[in-house]
């Protein structure tokens, strides 16, 4: 009997796992012990291994039982909805990479324990988006690719990092979601993937325009600076950048026309409340049309009373719902790349940044099977 819950990335896994089935079962098959070490042998399993099976649900919720194969969220080990962890992307179209740097931060660090607290709280996601009416892990070959290398003391090299190990993953034609990490973690990856596209159009759902010339004094780079940066260095194509859901406290009056003046089309929270979602995702899609678009999702762009745990929270955002809706409503754009970062799991209360995180993250995923389902 098949069950409903479908396995995240088995469909990728079943095809490796099958050799290694054979060979477990060819082993212990003689001795009848096979369902002994493995309680999910069973006839439908005997027939995947022979190869008689090509597409099939299963109850496994990892086949790889060291991950914590059949067991419930709470167990086994964290990747990214268990999805298997491999540098190996021959095959694979959408590779998931934490991005664990926080020293870009000009308030709370902590943000580079982000992506571990996203994985986790993903193994609460069963794989079917009810609204987008796809199961992204069936149509597409995802991997956490595990985190690229930062050097904490030292932003430019990490940027450096990101980008040159961010582009080794383009380079295979694989789509990357990263996870941050703080802000500035947007600059190297909006760097490699202009390296491959060519200038982007990008959508920032920010509290913040990140467009400042400095945070500290002689420092171009921090989590206040990387679209301004990407704007010097032509990676943003004029007039398809969009800041949704800008608020907070400034210096003053300058802060948001300096982004304007820059080029964005800068929407701020009222404006987004007033228009409504709907009408915001309109502009945005008149906007961007059919340019590469790539999408940096800031989580403190949502209320502190949905996502607390976060470097530089600013009240007045969106709600979880408001936000899980905007990103939905980029169905449709032609997405290269996307981000989300500033998750801080030390300011998380019930994990609800967090959760709220890897939702958005499979919303993220539901949009590039739709992308490849055409
Ligand atoms: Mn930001």
């Amino acid at each position: 009997m098949l069950t409903s819950r479908a396995c995240p990335g088995f469909n990728l896994l079943k095809k490796r796992t099958r050799e290694l089935f054979k060979k477990i079962l060819i082993c212990h098959a003689e001795r009848s012990e096979a369902s002994r070490f493995f309680p999910i042998v069973n006839e439908e399993t005997l027939r995947f291994a022979q190869g008689d099976i090509t597409i099939m649900e299963t109850n496994m919720k990892n086949p790889n039982p060291a991950f914590g194969a059949h067991l419930e969220p709470f167990h086994g080990i964290p990747s990214f909805m268990r999805l298997p962890v491999t540098r190996d992307l021959q095959g694979v179209q959408v590779a998931i990479a934490g991005l664990p740097f926080d020293s870009g931060a000009s308030f709370r660090s902590g943000a580079r324990f982000g992506p571990r607290a996203i994985r986790q709280a993903s193994l609460l996601l069963w794989g079917y988006n009810a609204v987008l009416g796809v199961a992204p892990l069936d149509q597409l070959a995802v991997v956490d690719y595990g985190d690229l290398e930062v050097i904490p003391v030292d932003i430019r090299a990490s940027n450096e990092g990101i980008a040159r190990q961010a582009g080794e993953i383009l380079a295979q034609d694989v789509t990357l979601i990263g996870l941050g990490g703080d802000h500035s973690v947007s600059l190297p990856l909006l760097r490699a993937h202009a390296a491959k596209y060519g200038p982007l159009a990008v959508l920032q759902l920010d509290s913040h325009p990140d467009t400042w010339q400095e945070e500290f004094s002689g420092q171009a780079y921090s989590h206040g600076t990387p679209f301004r940066r990407a704007i010097e260095e032509k990676l943003i194509e004029p007039g398809a950048y969009l800041q949704v859901g800008i608020r907070g406290p400034t210096s003053g009056a300058h802060d948001l026309e300096d982004a304007r003046q820059l080029g964005a089309r800068l929407m701020t929270i009222g404006q987004v409340f007033e228009q409504g979602v709907p009408a915001v995702l309109q502009t945005i899609h008149q906007s961007i049309g059919a340019r590469p678009l790539y999408v940096s999702l800031d989580i403190d762009c949502v209320d502190p009373a949905f996502a607390p745990g976060t470097g530089t929270p600013e009240v007045g955002g969106l709600s979880s719902y408001q936000t899980l809706e905007l990103v939905r409503g980029l169905q449709g754009l032609n997405l290269v790349g996307l981000d989300l970062v500033e998750v801080c799991p030390p300011y998380d209360a019930g994990e609800i940044t967090s959760i709220l995180a890897a939702n958005l993250v499979f919303e993220f995923l539901s949009l590039l099977a739709l992308k490849k389902k055409g």
